[in-house]
């Protein structure tokens, strides 16, 4: 063994192993049915083809190949598939600035990005990668719309949307974030337009249960259930007078019903402006008209001041048949529950707050021992007693809900009810680098859709640059030759529709697509989903908590019912990674707070940078770049690396010939590596595999010597542990070893139980200098458990008595002596 042959150097060793991997082909996920090895799914939410990969993406991956690697070291046939989910605005911005095509800067961004995944050694099985903008996929979109139509779940309708003046386009409400674009941040505003949906809210009660089977973050399914909002309260209804329609409001407190003492329409609600009075329609006019300019922002702010137009109407208390009067004002939302309310100032804040600016009265009925709201200005929403409710007085809040319920459905006034916040989803968009929408529009025969064998309706290829910018309609309109289009019904003339799908529809199912991917018939081969699916694993940002984990978990739920997939949720299990930062917040172009990944691994290499990404902590964590040490971790490669090269054993020489206590250390750190890693600790892990160099390097240099099977032992279950998280150092070592790449296929080590047994050791626990107790430890126990331990000893806190603490002194396992203050 000469000394060069011990140095390591990350480049020469990626090089090489990127290509013998090309011909290998690792990763290859088998369809033989003769392969008897149990299935498993590690899916990667697919990246957007922005430019080159960035730390984020360096991270994401690297957390889901150590999945994708570990099990198959486990023995199982994996799918690890890569895609991009390559239609949207960056890539038509970015066409119109450089008179191109989306298409270009999109294709030359993804060949970009798959040539780093390449060189950062993902284990995706390429040979069934897509792209959501080649015909070939966006077909599938165009289908599966059709078939959402044909069961009623797509539609079109007219209505207040969110508008982004920036991007020009519609936008969904989960792509509305706090009153912002989700995508450029610009302030969204309301538009009346008639746009496409799709019926998610068919899906509510169903998308809510199902959370139960769900391995997800806690946090993830709580955005979820809060995104989905369901309550419970009761419909009831007012008559207005001068009108023969009654109208329905939403309560969630119909045992409030009593002290409601004015009612209030959604101002820019179509109700509003159908009762009104003549003699106040001017001044509602003004009103209604500014409160359309308001942005969602404005419009919600608790701390803003109540406004608000009397309607000149009153409405009748169904229980009591007080006159009640009617406003309109912009804190009822047009878009939620009936657009009306009964307004109950006593007990509500929002009613509370316009009562007492237009001095409307407040009346208490539920007393709940809280000072009179009418004078504190703080309404009292919690539990209490009922007063000034005719039947319902002396009953609790709690059992005051039923009660009235009951009595409302008897007399046909009401009935128990239940709301969503979920809205239906809002699909079209007013942009070019889309899905173009297969339906035609006929004069004669309405909506008609694009026939299936008719399928894809190709984007024209022959708009460009200008022809692209931002119009607030779509830029398929100016593309005559493509609009018109014979009725595929009459044959007559007509027009295709302008519009182009949200890319989240793109993304809905793709994860199927790859099941079997270049599949004619379908979207998917049901036959190969059903061995696929659902993912065992699911590994990507948390940022899409809302948006595309709710509409894949949707769209999941349509397949089932259209017999396609029979299963009803898409992702078992869900890891979401932290960000990566730099000095405390988050990377950006705009404030050069760039840590630049291409140069992280040209100057660490491939390896060093994935093993810092894990080490630095828990997945889900953020992890600053400022604080890691990639040259550590080069260290580290370095250093388990020469342990490998230094071995001088024959392969398959026999471990129990060899040294015992490197030998338990090796099956101790396999048996915890192996917790560790299904627990997603990854970052302890590797601080065991790190134990267990440095157990080698001493049994090398001061004990058994590199001849030592024990030593073999303990490099190749390194080597194989490390073929998860640095890939080219771990098949480099294989090879050194003497054995026949690639390691990734090794097979897991398993812990001998013999070798698990751990004996204790004796420590004593010294009080000012006196023996006070005696414990019974690991051996290689941490001095700060030892420290805890010895700390909560009851002898120990006897013979302190009420003497603090001055000072501890740990000698691991042996001694621990403390010193009273
Ligand atoms: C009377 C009442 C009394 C209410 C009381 C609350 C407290 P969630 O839980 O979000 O479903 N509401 C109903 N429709 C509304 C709309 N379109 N815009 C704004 N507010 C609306 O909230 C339901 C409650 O929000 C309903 O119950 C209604 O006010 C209000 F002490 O009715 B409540
Ligand atoms: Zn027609």
């Amino acid at each position: 063994m000469t000394g060069a042959d011990e140095n390591y150097d990350p480049r020469t060793i990626q090089d090489k192993w990127q290509a013998r991997w090309e011909e290998l082909k690792p990763f290859a996920a088998s369809e033989d049915p003769a392969d008897e090895r149990p299935r498993k799914y590690a899916l990667d939410m697919f990246p957007y083809p922005s430019g080159d990969l960035h730390m984020g993406h360096a991270e994401a991956f690297a957390i889901g190949d150590v999945v994708a690697r570990y099990w198959l070291q486990k023995g199982f046939n994996v799918l690890h598939p890569i895609g991009w989910d390559s239609f949207g605005l960056p890539a038509e911005n970015a066409a119109i600035k450089r008179n191109s095509h989306p298409a270009e800067w999109t294709y030359t961004n993804i060949d970009t990005q798959a040539e780093s995944f390449k060189r950062y050694a993902a284990s995706f099985d390429w040979s069934r990668r897509l792209h959501t903008s080649d015909p070939e996929y966006y077909r599938w979109n165009q289908w599966l719309f059709l078939r959402f139509y044909e069961r009623g779940l797509a539609y079109r309708k007219g209505g207040q949307v969110n508008w982004c003046p920036n991007d020009q386009t519609v936008l969904a409400n989960e792509q509305v974030v706090n009153g912002h674009c989700e995508r450029c941040g610009a302030v969204v505003e309301k538009r009346v337009l008639t746009q496409w949906y799709f019926k998610i809210t068919e899906y509510a009660d169903r998308l809510l249960a199902d959370m139960a089977e769900l391995e997800w973050p806690e946090r993830v399914l709580l955005m979820q259930r809060n995104w989905i909002g369901r309550s419970e309260g009761a419909d009831v209804t007012f008559q207005i007078e001068g009108r023969a329609e009654p109208i329905t409001v939403y309560t969630t407190r119909p045992d409030t019903l009593y002290g409601a003492t004015f009612f209030v329409v959604a101002a820019d609600a179509p109700l509003a402006d159908e009762i009104v009075a003549p003699e106040q329609r001017a001044e509602f006019e003004t009103y209604r008209d500014a409160v359309r300019r308001e942005t969602e922002i404005e419009r919600l702010a608790t701390d803003k001041e109540k406004t608000g137009v009397f309607l000149g109407r009153y409405a009748i208390n169904p229980v009591n048949g007080e006159r009640i009067p009617v406003w309109a004002s912009d804190y009822v939302l047009a878009e939620y529950g009936h657009g009306a309310i009964m307004a109950v100032p006593a007990h509500d804040q929002r009613d509370l707050d316009f009562a007492r600016r237009f001095g409307l009265p407040v009346r208490v009925v539920v007393h709940t021992g809280e000072a009179d709201p009418g004078e504190t200005g703080a309404a009292t929403p919690g539990e209490g007693e009922l007063v000034n409710s005719g039947p319902l007085d002396g009953l609790t809040k709690s059992t005051a809900i039923p009660r009235i319920v009951e009595i409302l459905e008897e007399k046909g006034l009401g009935k128990a009810a239940v709301n969503y916040r979920l809205r239906d989803w809002l699909i079209s968009r007013q942009r070019f680098w889309g899905t173009p929408i297969p339906i035609i529009h006929c004069d004669a025969c309405g909506e008609v859709p694009v026939p299936d064998d008719q399928l894809p309706v190709r984007l024209p290829d022959n708009l460009r640059g200008a022809d692209l910018a931002p119009k607030g309609v779509s830029p398929l309109a100016a593309a005559a030759d493509w609009v018109n289009v014979p009725c595929p019904k009459c044959g007559g003339a007509a027009k295709r529709d302008t519009d182009t799908m949200d890319t989240f529809v793109d993304s809905s199912w793709y994860f199927l697509r790859y099941c079997s991917p270049g599949y004619e018939d379908g979207p998917f081969d049901a036959e190969k989903v059903r061995r696929w699916m659902p993912a065992d694993q699911y590994t990507g940002g948390v940022e899409h908590a809302i948006l595309h984990l709710l509409y894949a978990r949707f769209f999941t739920k349509v397949l089932y019912d259209m017999g396609l997939v029979d299963f009803t949720e898409p992702f078992k299990r869900l890891v979401n990674q932290g960000q990566v930062i730099l000095n405390g917040s988050a990377m950006s172009k705009t404030t050069g707070n760039l840590v630049d990944l291409g140069e992280q691994i040209a100057e660490y290499g491939v390896d060093a940078v994935r093993l810092t990404m894990l080490f630095s902590g828990p997945p889900e964590d953020d992890i600053d770049w400022a604080d890691v040490s990639p040259s550590g971790s080069v260290k580290f490669l370095a250093r388990v690396f020469r342990v490998a090269a230094e071995v001088t054993s024959a392969p398959g020489a026999d471990p129990a010939t060899g040294d015992v206590e490197l030998r338990k250390v090796t099956h101790r750190t396999i048996d915890e590596v192996t917790r560790l890693v299904e627990a997603h600790r990854y970052n302890v892990a590797i601080a065991r595999m790190m134990e267990l160099t440095s157990a080698a390097r001493k049994a090398i240099d001061t004990g058994a010597g590199a001849g030592d099977p024990a030593v073999r032992e303990a490099a190749e279950t390194l080597a194989v542990m490390l073929s998860l998280v640095a890939p080219y150092t771990a098949e480099e070592m294989w090879e050194r070893l003497g054995r026949t790449a690639p390691v990734v296929k090794a097979g897991w080590p398993t812990a001998e139980p013999a070798l698990l047994v751990q004996e204790s050791v004796t420590c004593v626990v010294q009080v000012a200098g006196k023996v006070r107790d005696r414990l019974e430890v690991s051996p290689d126990i941490a001095e700060s458990d030892l420290e805890r331990l010895a700390l909560e000893s009851e002898k120990v806190r006897a013979a302190l008595g009420d003497r603090g603490v001055r000072k501890v002194v740990v000698r691991a396992p042996k001694i621990v002596n403390i010193v009273p203050a």
